[in-house]
């Protein structure tokens, strides 16, 4: 029998969508999945369905399936994150050869990528960490592929990699080697933190959009704007959406205002805490997220409310503008993360590079992003830019005019005010950090440095002497 390019375990939404994917790009695929979890008959299932694939083998045993692989074996784990993967990891190691690579897909916690390479290492194998963005139709139709990990390993599984991957607009792979370690998983979830940010930035637009206008006229709006700069894979697929009746209904307005989460987005605010990493949109996101799932006390307390009469007309033109302003700082915010990361583990991440693999295939793909391209290739950081530093001085009336409109009408617009308390923040050249220092210094002797002493001398003072 011939063997198998590669192996995929766990037939999930994703993994059964990559292994098509790879199968009608011509590779021999071998899937597993274990018996004894949600339904005994999926590998079955899978291979009856997708009979039309004759390169498709389905394995319920790891050892069949493992020898049914060409070696230098290429396995991709496509599970649930955490200790499963360990779990699977553990239960391969016997199984297989010096110099096979092992292809962690899911969205695991960097820091777990980062053990396991060093683990794996240790066994002869090689690990890779791969964040994958696209969701169920971008991993079977052309994913956007963030692998990281040993170096080695990756050229064994580049071509298996760039062709499954999507393209940009140069005909070149969404895929591109990040770094050592667990980089690739890194910027998977910083990808999600901004994915968050950018979600609720339209949440918000909604939001106050819908203090004046029915869904159609928003979609309206929206569908004006996906004809500019602003254009998005999320804005495109909101204004869809929007549009979505179900008889008499709007579908959107039947949906219960509780939104879910799966952790990346948290997991980038608090790496950014860690690192000293200002993400002040992604976490106002996580946030948003947190604070509606508080239905049952939004809705006590909201009858206490009394709204006054709001002021002020809605300038649809100003909040485009604030739209624009705000996706600029959190893109900003967001490649920070990464550039500091990169200094902290030295990755020597490729920030242009990682903006041309977010430009097709994930879910941030964008107008934005692939402007980015350009930019990063000189500039460290979008603020760094003079054009783009330029474009937000000139945005800045509409954000505040905006923040005003949706204070104005009680409307939660936190993502967008971040925006701009960041911008403010940044633009200030005194900030009151210095009472800050005051204050530690007094209750804790903390020291502090003074204003233009060169020497850079810490001092303290005893502020309750006379
Ligand atoms: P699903 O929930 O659809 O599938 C999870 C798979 O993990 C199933 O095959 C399940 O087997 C298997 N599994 C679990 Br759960 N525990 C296991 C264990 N202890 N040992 C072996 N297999 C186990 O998830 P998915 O949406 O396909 O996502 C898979 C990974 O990809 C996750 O890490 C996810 O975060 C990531 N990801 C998802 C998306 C997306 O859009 N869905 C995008 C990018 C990345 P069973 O069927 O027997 O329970």
């Amino acid at each position: 029998m011939d063997k198998s390019d590669v192996g995929l375990i766990g037939l999930g939404v994703m993994g059964k969508s990559l292994s098509l994917n790879m199968a009608e790009k011509g590779f021999k695929v071998s899937v597993y999945n274990r018996t004894d979890g949600g339904e005994a008959q999926v590998v079955s299932h899978f291979i009856k369905e997708n009979r039309s694939f004759k390169h498709i083998l389905g394995f319920t045993q790891l050892h069949d399936f493992v020898a049914s692989i060409e070696r230098p074996r290429k396995l991709l784990i496509m599970i649930k994150a955490g200790t499963a993967v360990d779990a699977v990891i553990e239960l391969l190691i016997p199984l297989l050869d010096e110099g096979d690579v092992v292809i962690d897909g899911g969205n695991s916690h960097y820091l777990d990528t980062l053990k396991r390479c060093h683990y794996l290492a240790d066994h002869g194998i090689y690990f890779v960490g791969c964040g994958i963005s696209g969701g169920e139709a971008g991993a079977r139709t052309g994913p956007c592929l963030m692998p990281g990990g040993a170096y080695e390993g990756y050229q064994i599984i580049a071509p298996l990699l760039e062709k499954i991957s999507a393209k940009d607009s140069r005909n070149q792979p969404c895929c591109a080697y990040i770094g050592k370690d667990g980089s690739g998983h890194f910027i998977k979830m910083v990808h999600n933190g901004i994915e968050y940010a950018e979600m609720q930035l339209l949440a918000e637009v909604y939001a106050v959009l819908k203090t004046s206008m029915q869904s159609e006229e928003i979609a309206e709006v929206l569908s004006g704007w996906l004809a500019t700069d602003l254009s998005s894979y999320l804005l495109d697929i909101t204004i869809t959406i929007l549009k979505k009746r179900d008889g008499e209904h709007y579908v959107l307005d039947t949906i219960l205002d509780q939104a879910g989460q799966k952790g990346t987005g948290s997991w980038s605010s608090k790496t950014a805490l860690d690192l000293g990493a200002v993400t002040t949109m992604m976490s106002s996101a996580v946030f948003a997220r947190y604070v509606s799932s508080f239905k049952a006390q939004r809705e006590t307390f909201s009858k206490a409310i009394v709204p006054e009469t709001p002021t002020g007309t809605l300038d649809v033109e100003h909040l485009e503008n604030a739209y624009r302003f705000a996706r600029i700082i959190n893109h900003h915010q967001g490649f920070e993360l990464m550039r500091l990361a990169s200094v902290e583990y030295d990755w020597q991440l490729d920030l242009s590079e990682i903006a041309r693999i977010w430009t097709q295939g994930c879910i941030i793909r964008s107008h934005f992003m692939e402007a980015s391209v350009e930019i990063l290739k000189d500039k460290p950081s979008f603020l760094a830019s003079s054009p783009i530093f330029e474009k937000l001085l000139h945005l800045e009336r509409p954000i505040k005019t905006s923040i005003f409109y949706a204070l104005n009408h009680r409307v939660g617009f936190d993502a967008f005010w971040s925006a701009y308390h960041y911008w403010i923040s940044m633009t200030t050249r005194e900030l009151p950090a210095n009472l800050i220092q005051a204050q530690r210094d007094f209750f804790g002797a903390h020291t502090y440095q003074l204003k233009g002493d060169s020497s850079s001398e810490y001092y303290h003072t005893n502020w309750n002497e006379a």
